[in-house]
């Protein structure tokens, strides 16, 4: 529970709290070791390793490796299929892509990996993984029937019923790089009728998309796509001042 409970504690200290995602296909040795640099400056919480597309266990194993030889954030292994699960994480998003319309990404990847999660002694959090909108790659590979954003009552019902089967962190995820985020409003009224932990990722780009959907309810706010370009520094340090002032504000309105 070492992860749960630094993200718990975080959360509840900040309100709200940002993690970079970074994908191994992407990065060089050299890269990485920068990048978690400047990740960790920024007041970034934690790191996510995963992607949907040319990941392997090798990979994310060096990747991982580089993380922590460059900076002490906790890394969680956020994977696409069971080959990409490392042994050199701090934890793992164990989830189900609760809108697929395949069984295997439901259950099926679950089963044939809970034995290498149980060898590798990984902390699991489990999570409902719902893909919105246009999905972007991970709702192609994933054989997801993405739900329009603005269906909030949709969303929500997937939510709870992850609430109700125990898991413990809602994903709603827009996609990687997707040129709109999720509505503010859609993550308000899912943070209305659920008490689980809410993730929101896919398409935030800039401070004030990250401000509102923190202050919206999202308890966690992940951005891959910014960490690839220019400016990086800059960006994410907007972005996870942008996070840390929405959450504040909702921690207020809730007091
Ligand atoms: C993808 O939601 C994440 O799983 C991050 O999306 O790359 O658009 O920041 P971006």
């Amino acid at each position: 529970m070492k992860v749960e409970k630094y993200l718990n504690d975080e959360i509840e200290a900040k309100g709200s709290i940002h993690i970079s995602l970074l994908d191994p296909e992407k990065l060089t040795p050299t890269e990485t070791a920068k990048l978690v640099r400047i990740i960790e400056d920024s007041g970034s919480t934690a790191i996510m390793v995963g992607g949907s597309l040319n990941v392997n266990e090798s990979l994310m194993d060096d990747l991982i490796k580089i993380i922590k030889e460059n900076c002490d954030l906790p890394v969680i292994n956020f994977p696409s299929n069971v080959n990409t699960i490392s042994r050199y994480a701090d934890a793992i998003w164990f989830m189900s892509l609760l809108n697929s319309l395949n069984p295997y990404f439901i259950i099926g990847a679950q089963v044939q990996g809970a034995a290498i999660v149980k060898k590798y002694g990984l902390e699991t959090l489990p999570m409902g993984y719902i893909v919105v909108g246009d999905g972007g790659t991970v709702g192609i590979v994933g054989q997801a029937r993405p739900i329009p954003p603005h269906k909030a009552e949709v969303i929500t019902l997937y939510a709870l019923a992850a609430q109700y089967l125990g898991m413990r962190y809602v994903y709603i995820e827009g996609g990687s790089g997707v040129s709109e985020p999720v509505p503010p409003d859609t993550v308000r009224y899912v943070r209305s009728q659920v008490s689980v932990r809410l993730v929101v990722g896919g398409g935030i780009k800039r401070r004030e998309q990250a401000e509102a959907l923190a202050e919206a309810g999202a308890d966690i706010i992940v951005t891959g796509t910014i960490l690839e370009g220019n400016d990086i520094e800059k960006k994410l340090r907007e972005i996870v001042d942008g996070v840390h002032a929405g959450g504040k504000k909702r921690m207020r309105r809730s007091s």
